[in-house]
């Protein structure tokens, strides 16, 4: 790997784009093919976005290394040498720096800079744009490749900075390895982080307890190396692969079903569950029946079976009572697990329900919950994100007339296509609110937006236009839609980091698009296809 980091930061540029994860290099690769310049601004010293800051132990992917990975490079598709079914944290790094380096981009990436500012001058038709460390970058585009889930979010408890042992954040876990061996150890939170960090905090520490406020569902990864003849099979057929990947609803091609849960023998439901939780795969078990997001009854069927799986491997009949989710499956992320539910019967593991005994305070020595304090030696917080417009929000972003997207978002995002924003000529999301993104399989998204984004800034060019913004109406109608469609499913029931609940405080709005990659993407291209309908094109 190269290590050559620039800090030379140049004064004009066509784009700034912020963040160096999947997004952010893909479009620098992608806008570079343009003849465009660009210079991308990265808080954290390497590539890799999530994956480079979620260095938690026992961190991997949930989706086949195989299918998350880039299609926009056949090479790239023909060498990479993916070894797991479900890459580690590292694997996936390791491919980000591959990147990196394959596509030269590191020239063109300022590390260690946060973006701070940036504000619309609607004469010069520029954004200028300023960082932690005072570069003032004018950029005819602005593009935030800032991702989902990439603001941290500790829990609102009081006392935190009182306790004296170690503390960790999963999502900013230290880049040296962490010893927990002989220490008694408590994590707060059950998503995916907690899920996938506490089988294995749970083999080194002397005593783990777990505080967790609503469970997850979580299904066996069963992950395992890849066989040479699957890699192979893939590498024949990729590019029919990656079109069916387009054309799905996830990103992820699956059999479609046909069948409702509710008319099926309960053998042949239980049947279809039991080869979905084998499968060790999240979308054949979303996609057992046609039903599970939008009826009750049919979720029900579903929720109930996964009750029955959990209290016949956890052994502790309260334990496994207090680990059994309420809300329909799916209306929260459910995650992808190693021997998670069987951890609960190693005996240094303990679960606390907080909704029985609710949080309390972080004390000097440990964690007090309304019952007792608990005392350890190393507390970790596995307590999420500000999802999908934390790190948006998180920029003070003036667009015409000083308009801020803060405040223009104080009630719930709005977006056109969680693209652009209405009020902010020239600026772009990748996988912003208003489109599939956390829905589906990330990459595909993410090159779906980059190939959108830099189609639309060629049509500027060629037109002699200098800038798009989305129009009011348009706009209004894409918001309207997004919340008819989610008011349709059972997503709005579960309290989640997808209805923003999560964050106290945080307007309560479904923030991701449920309809489906491939139908989102026929949109988009249709509003390309007719000029940019919905978007205002200004010279
Ligand atoms: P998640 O899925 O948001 O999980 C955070 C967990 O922390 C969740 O169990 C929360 O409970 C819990 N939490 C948060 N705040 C508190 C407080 N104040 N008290 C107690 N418990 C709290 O984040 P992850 O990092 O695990 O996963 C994020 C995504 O990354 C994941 O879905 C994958 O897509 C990858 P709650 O559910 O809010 O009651």
């Amino acid at each position: 790997m190269t290590t050559i980091e620039t800090r030379t930061v140049p004064p004009r540029v066509d784009a700034v784009i912020v963040g160096a994860g999947f997004s952010g290099m893909y479009l620098l690769h992608k806008l570079r093919e343009q003849n465009l310049t660009a210079v991308v601004f990265e808080a954290g010293a390497g590539v890799g976005g999530t994956w480079y800051w979620n260095r938690y132990p026992g961190a991997r992917v949930d989706v086949e290394s195989l299918a998350y990975s880039y299609s926009f490079s056949e090479d790239l598709e023909q060498e990479y040498p993916w070894r797991e079914r479900y890459p580690t944290q590292p694997e996936i790094l390791k491919y980000a720096n591959h990147v990196a380096d394959r596509f030269d981009l590191r020239r063109d990436i300022v590390f260690r800079t946060r973006v701070t500012g940036a504000g619309w001058d609607d004469d010069s038709r520029t954004w200028l744009v300023r960082t932690e460390h005072e570069d003032a970058v004018t950029a005819r585009f602005l593009i935030m490749a800032t991702g989902c889930l990439s603001t941290p979010k500790l829990p609102e408890i009081p006392g935190i900075e009182t306790f004296k042992g170690a503390s960790y954040q999963t999502s900013r876990w230290p880049h040296e390895d962490v010893d927990f061996t002989g220490k008694r150890v408590g994590i707060i939170g059950t998503g995916s982080s907690g899920v996938q960090s506490i089988p294995v905090i749970a083999e080194q520490a002397a005593d783990l307890t777990v505080f967790q406020r609503t469970p997850s569902f979580s299904l066996p990864a069963r992950n395992r190396p890849l066989r040479p003849d699957e890699i192979a099979d893939m590498r024949a057929t990729y590019r029919a692969y990656r079109k069916a990947q387009r054309e799905s609803s996830g990103g992820v091609p699956v059999v479609v079903p046909t069948k409702s849960a509710l008319e099926v023998s309960d053998e042949e439901r239980d049947a279809a569950f039991e080869q979905a939780w084998e499968s060790g795969s999240l979308v054949n078990l979303l996609s057992t029946f046609t039903d599970f997001a939008i009826s009750q009854e049919a979720n029900d069927t579903c929720r109930n079976w996964i009750h029955g799986k959990i209290r016949e491997i956890v052994r502790d009949p309260r334990t496994a009572a207090d680990l059994c989710p309420e809300y329909p499956v799916g209306t929260k992320r459910p995650c992808l697990d190693t021997n998670y539910y069987e951890t609960y019967n190693r005996p240094n593991v303990h679960l606390v329900s907080l909704r029985r005994t609710p949080l309390v305070e972080v004390t000097e020595k440990g964690i007090r919950t309304s019952e007792r304090e608990y005392e350890f030696d190393a507390i970790v917080y596995a307590t999420g994100f500000d999802a999908m417009t934390g790190a948006l929000t998180g920029v003070d972003i003036r667009g015409r007339d000083g308009l801020s997207l803060k405040e223009t978002w104080s009630a719930g995002p709005r977006t056109y296509l969680g693209i652009g924003s209405s009020g902010f000529p020239n600026l772009f999301m990748i996988t912003g609110p208003g489109s599939p993104s956390v829905l589906s399989n990330m990459i595909v998204s993410i090159e779906q937006h980059v190939e959108w984004v830099a189609g639309a800034i060629a049509h500027l060019d060629r037109e002699g236009l200098r800038a798009i913004e989305a129009t009011p109406e348009a706009q209004d109608a894409w918001v309207a839609h997004v919340n008819e469609l989610a008011g349709y499913t059972l997503y709005p029931k579960a309290n989640s980091w997808y209805m923003g609940t999560n964050v106290p405080g945080k307007t309560r709005v479904f923030m991701p698009y449920v309809g489906g990659v491939g139908e989102y993407r026929k949109k988009c291209d249709d509003v390309a296809a007719r000029g940019y309908e919905g978007f205002s094109l200004i010279a």
